[in-house]
């Protein structure tokens, strides 16, 4: 039995490392700027864009565009749209948009002339599974600033955050890998 449980533990950390893509972060109104961060950047299908809305200053939406700089929502039917939060940089609402298709992405905020005037529009360069990003997305959100003279995070490349784990999906593993442990350990038990 002590094999078997082995064997469990092996079997369920694959599985657990597996089963999903990564949790990238965007900033919504970004440092209370009408702006995303980082506002363009590859991603793979399976892997979840969690946009996290941190200015307490304004409202902002993200809703997907056909194209860049458009200011107008997309015209599929499931064309992602959240709903307008104003932000809260300690306890940030969050909307999370899986991405399931291979292409450019395009999304802005609607709320007034954010995106026609301020430019408040963005894109993610969605690749295959398996197809190695040239520029990483943040995997979590920036550290804070330390003072308000900080560049624009959205200008900084994020190699080293490329390299850590995705802390956003170690619940969501952590959960999958008990579901299997505990499935595991049944059929072991039965064998
Ligand atoms: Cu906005």
């Amino acid at each position: 039995m002590v094999k078997f449980s082995f064997l469990a533990v092996v079997l369920t950390a694959f599985l657990a490392s597996n089963v999903n893509g990564e949790n990238y972060t965007v900033q919504v109104g970004v440092d209370d700027t009408l702006a995303f961060a980082p506002d363009r950047f590859d991603a793979n299908v399976g892997d979840n864009i969690v946009f996290h809305w941190v200015s307490a200053k304004a409202k902002h939406t993200v809703i997907e565009a056909d194209r860049e700089a458009t200011c107008m929502k997309s015209n599929k039917p499931l064309a992602f749209a959240s709903v307008a939060y104003t932000g809260n940089p300690e306890a940030p609402p969050k909307a999370v948009w899986k991405l399931d298709t291979a292409g450019p992405l395009y999304y802005f905020c609607n709320i007034g002339t954010h995106c026609s005037e301020a430019n408040m529009y963005a894109m993610i360069n969605v690749l295959e599974v398996g197809q190695t990003p040239q520029v990483p997305g943040f995997t979590k959100l920036p550290e804070p600033k330390s003072t308000s003279t900080s560049a624009s995070p959205s200008k900084k490349t994020k190699a080293a955050a490329a390299d850590e784990p995705s802390s956003a999906n170690d619940g969501k593993r952590v959960s999958f890998a008990v579901v299997c442990g505990a499935l595991i350990s049944l059929a072991v038990n039965l064998i």
